[in-house]
């Protein structure tokens, strides 16, 4: 699996804090990425030793691996809620994150969005003062050329992802395309998640904001719990 950032111990200690959230009977939203993978091993092991919870996973990366951990799956149109969405970001401020660095942010966005405590697993790597990442957007096909003209109008500088790769750009789970979107320092990301809302045939973007109820920040020799 690919991994960006901080050392796998950082990754490992964030994802396996946040698996420490889930109880017997409760159904948990399974992100995307290399923290939240050790998290879905950790559950792997806690199921393994009887604990009783459904998954929803958000990517075909994440159903692969929980179903390699014997997890029993579900989805929201069998469930009515999600107690726990465990999920990884690729830079956050306070509460507000960029995701979508494994271009699922889309599923990502709905799965962490309902569930009733969504907990973020990090490095430290990840942090930052002010949001500067580029904000990944996914697009339909159809849409990239429109959408790329009103990021710019918005001041932004998009990259399709992976362009140039010989087997053609990234394709989401959702038979899309992805459009990274460098803005610099974004002074406000609610209003900046707002404007991409609004651009026709934007499925959705990588600005989380306001969601995270904790930040599960590991190190090498812990891991730091922000509420
Ligand atoms: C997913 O995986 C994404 O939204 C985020 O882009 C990425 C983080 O991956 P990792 O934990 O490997 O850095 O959560």
């Amino acid at each position: 699996m690919k991994t960006t950032g901080g050392s796998d111990e950082a990754k490992r200690n964030a994802g396996e804090s946040a698996a420490e959230a889930v109880e017997d009977g409760m159904v948990v939203g399974l992100g995307t990425g290399s923290t939240t993978a050790h998290a879905i091993r950790a559950l792997g092991r806690m199921v393994d030793s009887g604990l009783d919870v459904r998954g929803v996973p958000t990517s075909f990366q994440s159903r692969q691996l929980a179903q390699q951990e014997g997890i029993p799956l579900t989805d929201l149109d069998t469930v009515s809620r999600i107690d726990v969405a465990i999920d990884g970001a690729d830079q956050f401020a306070g509460g507000d994150l960029i995701k979508g660095g494994g271009a699922a942010h889309a599923r990502e966005k709905i799965v962490d969005g309902a569930a009733d405590r969504f907990l973020v697993v990090v490095d430290p790597s990840k942090a930052a003062e002010r949001l500067h990442h580029p904000v990944p957007v996914e697009v339909l096909p159809a849409a990239r050329t429109t959408v790329a003209d009103d990021v710019r109008r918005l001041g932004g500088n998009p990259t399709l992802r992976d362009a140039e790769r010989k087997d053609g750009p990234v394709v989401t789970d959702n038979g899309n395309l992805v459009l990274d979107c460098e803005f610099g320092e974004i002074d406000s990301p609610g209003d900046l998640a707002a404007d991409f809302s609004a651009i026709p045939g934007v499925v959705e973007h990588g600005l989380f904001v306001g969601m995270a109820d904790e930040i599960h920040a590991g190190n090498d020799d812990g891991v730091d719990v922000r509420r």
